[in-house]
């Protein structure tokens, strides 16, 4: 792994925001197969400022037998915004939830911290294992959960979104995602992969549903546009964020 994964943006970022970044990339290292994942040449670090606010992105990605694409963002904005975006996109072959986590903070403060593992089965249900495994999880408590937005159907009934109130609540925050991670990546590595063409067909879809809906999120377009544009915006959602798998062919 590069070293400047150690270096850059994390140095100058909310103290959460380095902890989890750290935290995720010594996880995937833990358990998972990494491989480099070559991000698009101009994509990797950016830097944009269109309208006064100068906005930097540093892209982490890898890849594994069971993941097409581990995605570990960095965004800062001149403006005091910090942001932290990871998604695991698993290969198609693998029906296995999205884990997502996403972090905004400024001037001192996380005000959004999202964890999940949204499920893309038709049905919207969990695979039983993961079903079972967050279950037994005990449910941390937040005094200020935050409810979520009219796109957020994909989201599974264990997914936490709140406004951590103090240094224990950011820390109860860390916590749960590394749960969420070490029971993911633990399930993972034992799935094995799908031989039917209806149901690798299924898993795209789920995750062509899961894009769709992220790509709704006003709050970061608004962010990427301010800096960047619509059309390099666009390009960046549908490449770099949420890059849906070729939608499935109509059944014939
Ligand atoms: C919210 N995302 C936000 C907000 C901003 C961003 C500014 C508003 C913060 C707040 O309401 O306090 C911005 N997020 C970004 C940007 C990037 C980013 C610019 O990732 C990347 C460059 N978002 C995700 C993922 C999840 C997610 C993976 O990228 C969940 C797994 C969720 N972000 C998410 C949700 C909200 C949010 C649910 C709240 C949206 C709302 O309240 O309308």
């Amino acid at each position: 792994m590069s070293n400047s994964t150690q270096t850059s943006l994390r140095n100058a970022q909310h103290p959460l925001i380095r902890k989890l970044a750290d935290c995720i990339e010594a996880t995937w290292q833990e358990y998972l197969d990494l491989s480099p994942y070559s991000v698009p040449e101009d994509l990797g670090y950016i830097e944009g400022s269109l309208e006064g606010d100068r906005l930097i992105i540093e892209n982490h990605c890898y890849q594994t037998p069971q993941f097409r694409k581990l995605h570990l963002e960095l965004a800062q904005v001149s403006n005091g915004l910090d942001i932290l975006h990871c998604v695991m996109f698993p290969n198609p072959e693998y029906a296995l939830p999205i884990f997502g986590t996403d972090l905004v903070g400024g001037r001192g403060a996380i005000s959004a911290a999202i964890v999940d593992l949204s499920p893309v089965n038709l049905d919207r249900s969990l695979p039983e294992g993961y079903q079972q495994g967050l279950s037994n999880l005990s449910q941390p408590e937040f005094s200020q959960a935050r409810a979520l937005p009219e796109w957020g159907d994909i989201f599974s009934e264990f997914c936490l979104f709140v406004r951590p109130a103090d240094a224990a609540e950011e820390d109860k925050f860390l916590n749960r995602v590394r749960e969420f991670l070490m029971l993911h990546c633990q399930l993972a590595a034992k799935e094995a992969p799908l031989t039917s063409a209806t149901a690798i067909a299924n898993v795209v879809a789920g995750q062509h549903y899961y894009c769709a809906k992220q790509q709704q999120n006003d709050k970061t377009r608004r962010v990427l546009e301010k800096s960047f544009g619509t059309e390099w915006t666009d390009r960046y959602m549908n490449t770099m964020l949420f890059d849906a798998l070729a939608k499935p062919a109509a059944p014939c």
